[in-house]
């Protein structure tokens, strides 16, 4: 359906996606050598609305695996959930880092 070429469906599918099935972007944590995993667990709290279970089994993921889901938005969201994760980190000396990726 994506890929029909008639004018006509690609402007449906247009109206589609920003109507009722907007894009969206996974915001990814990744892990790093120095981030206290206090501080990562903050982070899911403050910018991703996790319980502290919640946040410590991401956290714990990412140190494991390299990365993680903190969670999945439209792209103005993610966008902003980015940009504070990465400020916040800098702002406190640590090297945190989170990335976008689409879904
Ligand atoms: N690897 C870090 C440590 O051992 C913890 C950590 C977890 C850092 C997740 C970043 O996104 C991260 N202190």
């Amino acid at each position: 359906m994506e890929h029909d070429d008639s004018s006509e469906r690609q402007g449906v599918v247009e109206i589609e996606n920003r109507v009722d099935h907007p894009k969206m972007y996974r915001v990814m944590l990744l892990n790093d050598d120095f981030t206290p995993m206090d501080f990562v667990v903050l982070v899911l709290r403050r910018f991703f609305g996790k319980n502290e279970d919640e946040a410590t089994a991401v956290m714990l993921d990412v140190h494991k695996k390299g990365a993680g889901t903190a969670g999945v938005f439209t792209l103005e969201m993610a966008e902003m959930k980015v940009m504070q994760v990465n400020q916040f980190g800098r702002m406190n000396q640590h090297p945190l880092k989170s990335v976008l990726e689409p879904e």
